[in-house]
């Protein structure tokens, strides 16, 4: 052993004993009888654990948190917390009479085992993962976030189920996971899966080529979760979209009446509002409201949020909302601005990373800027910058398109017009000018023209007009082609 793996156990071994517990709330009527109560547990190598993320969560998904066990250490193969630390975590379910231990990390399929048999008998154990996928579960509303979900959840349970057959059959070589009955099951339901999603993937990038044909621009809104998304989103819509874009029907009506509320923090009047927007999904579909931008027409794509410690496999099961950020012409990567640099560093690690490459350009939008001063402002552009210097493009391949970040508040309505000048600026742009006489025929290409947006100036002298335009390439191509066409003249 080295002299580092020594120091290393040496505080392994003090940090075991110097964070002790949280004591347990004194109010006999807290937790409520229907909530399920839960011990929230995490482990970090560095520095202190953080449990306020995995506390949010546990609440969201209905526990009434009751304990929490922390340890600073590195991964213990057996429990992944040290075995002292898991054996603290045994005695205070017991006391608790907790029904879940909720794991702010990734657990195997042995170590989720391994802490099962060691907790009271009937405690479950709920990884970073699995809590996930049961927040995923209130929020999945079509059959393509279904879909989504089911594929998640089966990736999910394959190594744990065959974890558990290879269990039970340790004695007998016979029976082995890879011929038990329920393990080829939940293979074949995985694949039926995939092909189902394949499918909506293939129609949502038909409707996409069809809208772009349609001289829409396609901007989507990407970041983790309570990042400010769908607020902003709310913000910039500027009508009521048709259902055929797959709206949620909340979403229906004109999206400023929410963007409002955002300002109304503390009113009591807007607590229900304001809770349902913590909620980390609200929704687990891609939602599309058409939006002028910088004089652009989009189509604003808001997704589903990133969370961390969701394996990288179910973060891909989300494949509407990865696809519609890939697929975008601009994605608009939301950073809240109220975190601090170690979040904010975190969260833009892991929504690169769930972008992965992209063909289009990411504006960074530094969210809630109205909840920093100036002074606050320029340490979170300084913070988003060491941790963009940070990213290793390998990791995080989306890191190459980033564009300079823009400070928004929507609270305080600042920063929107930068904001929609970088994205005009971001977005493909061809220009043309065209000079065609003026008839019945070019009225109508020109209307064709005026339908797009890609109408920049207009001017009649005389027999002739004279037309600059300016918007999408292929749009500004084909509109160009035909007033061309109408020019009859020899
Ligand atoms: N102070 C402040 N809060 C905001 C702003 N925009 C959003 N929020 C709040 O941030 C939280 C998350 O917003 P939401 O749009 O639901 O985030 P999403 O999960 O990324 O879609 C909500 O409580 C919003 O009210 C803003 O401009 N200023
Ligand atoms: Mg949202």
């Amino acid at each position: 052993m080295s002299r580092d793996d020594a120091t290393t156990n040496e505080r392994d071994e003090s940090s075991e004993t110097d964070e002790p517990t949280e004591a347990v709330s004194s109010d006999p009527d807290w937790p409520p009888d229907d909530a399920t109560r839960a011990i929230v547990a995490a482990r970090t190598a560095d520095g202190p654990p953080d449990t306020t993320e995995i506390r949010e969560l546990a609440a969201a998904a209905g526990y009434a948190v009751v304990g929490e066990v922390t340890q600073r250490r590195r991964e213990d193969p057996t429990y992944d917390l040290g075995r002292g630390k898991a054996e603290e975590l045994m005695r205070l379910a017991a006391a608790t009479d907790a029904e879940a231990v909720i794991y702010d990390g990734s657990l195997s399929p042995g170590q989720t085992f391994s802490l099962g048999d060691l907790l009271p008998t009937g405690t479950a154990v709920i990884d970073r993962p699995r809590l996930a996928l049961k927040l995923f579960a209130d929020a999945a509303d079509s059959r393509a976030a279904d879909k989504q979900l089911e594929l998640a959840r089966l990736r999910y349970e394959l190594p744990r189920l065959r974890e558990a057959v290879a269990r039970d059959a340790s004695e007998d070589v016979r029976l082995r996971p890879e011929g038990d009955s329920r393990v080829l099951d939940v293979e074949k339901r995985i694949e039926s899966a995939e092909r189902a999603l394949d499918e909506i993937a293939d129609d949502r990038a038909a409707r996409r080529a069809e809208r772009r044909d349609a001289g829409f621009d396609l901007v989507a809104l990407a970041g983790y979760t309570n990042a400010g998304k769908s607020t902003l989103a709310r913000r910039l819509a500027d009508e009521v979209d048709d259902p055929e874009f797959g709206d949620e029907p909340e979403l229906r009506d004109d999206g400023r009446v929410d963007a409002e509320r955002v300002g109304a923090e503390g009113d009591p009047a807007d607590d229900g509002a304001l809770a349902v927007a913590d909620r980390p999904f609200e929704t687990l579909s891609t939602t599309t409201r058409r939006a002028e931008i910088g004089g652009r027409r989009t189509l604003l794509t808001d997704t589903v949020g990133f969370l961390d410690g969701l394996p990288h496999e179910s973060v891909r099961s989300f494949r509407a909302t990865v696809d519609a950020i890939r697929a975008a012409d601009c994605a608009l990567l939301v950073v809240d601005t109220s975190d601090d640099p170690a979040a904010l560093h975190r969260k833009l690690r892991v929504s690169l990373r769930a972008i992965e490459a992209t063909d289009g350009s990411v504006i960074p939008v530094l969210s809630k800027a109205d909840e920093v001063d100036a002074y606050g402002l320029a340490a979170a552009v300084e913070a988003y910058e060491a941790a963009v210097a940070d990213l290793d493009p390998r990791n995080a391949p989306a890191v190459d398109a980033l564009r300079p970040p823009i400070p928004v508040s929507v609270r305080e309505e600042s920063g929107l017009a930068d904001l929609a000048a970088a994205v005009a600026d971001a977005l493909p742009t061809a220009t043309a000018a065209v000079e065609v006489p003026n008839g019945g025929d070019t009225q109508a290409a020109l209307s064709w023209a005026y339908d797009r947006s890609v109408v920049a100036d207009v001017e009649y002298a005389g027999e002739t007009i004279a037309v600059d335009l300016a918007g999408r390439p292929d749009v500004v191509a084909e509109a160009a082609r035909r007033l061309r066409a109408e020019d009859t003249s020899p």
